[in-house]
């Protein structure tokens, strides 16, 4: 199978981290793919209009997006044990958290696609400030509802929130923003240790 990549993107990292968790990392062939909304990758829009990445080919040429379709499909390739739970009010809770991650990401790529894209002159601020607090409300609420869940054993909602708390380090999105949910934070250091968290850094494309 093959895994349109970018070392610097969350979501790309979320399916990464997932793969490693279940041993499926050796069956995918990563693809290394620019992408942004002013320079679109054709060879990702050729599988996938939205031209976005995470996106993955299967042998017999199907593609599938996003990152959570993706995820979904590898939890069904592999015997351990399921990271998206079978259980209905188990999966829905798995894939709120997923969501919550999710929306954190996207703020956080809205944000540096503004900073890194948009001509200075055009920018706006009130926008930005708008994307970084959806970012703190939705660790006020990690904080605040979702640590004991956090603390059981891995799953597609944990990884989620875990590729999303390093992207706010890695874009410097929120400085200080482990002052603000220390629970939280204690819980991503720890999950960081993780051998999936390790192989899978985020790095600037160079
Ligand atoms: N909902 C998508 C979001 C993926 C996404 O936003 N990926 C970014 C990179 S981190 C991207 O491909 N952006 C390119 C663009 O916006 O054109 C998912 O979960 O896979």
């Amino acid at each position: 199978m093959k895994l349109y990549h970018s070392t610097a993107s969350p979501f790309v990292r979320k399916v990464m981290v997932l793969a490693y968790e279940t041993g499926l990392v050796d069956r995918l062939e990563l693809v290394s793919a620019v992408v942004s909304p002013v320079a679109r990758d054709a060879s990702v829009v050729a599988h996938n209009p939205t031209g976005h990445i995470p996106t993955l080919v299967l042998e017999d040429g199907t593609a599938l997006y996003d990152s959570g379709v993706i995820c979904q499909y590898l939890d069904t390739l592999h015997d351990g044990p399921p990271l998206l739970p079978a259980g209905p009010l188990d999966r829905a809770r798995a894939l709120c958290l997923q969501a919550l991650g999710d929306g954190i990401m996207n703020a956080g790529v809205l944000i540096r696609f503004e900073n890194a894209l948009r001509p200075s002159e055009l920018r706006w601020q009130a926008w930005l400030d708008g994307q970084s607090s959806k970012i703190q409300s939705s660790l006020d609420v990690l904080e605040s509802d979702w640590l004991a869940y956090l603390e059981q054993p891995v799953d597609i909602g944990a990884i989620t929130v875990a590729c999303a708390l390093s992207y706010i380090d890695f874009r410097e999105l929120r400085p200080g923003w482990r002052e603000t949910v220390p629970s939280l934070a204690d819980w991503h250091a720890r999950f960081a240790q993780r051998r999936s968290m390790q192989q899978t850094q985020l790095r600037a494309i160079s």
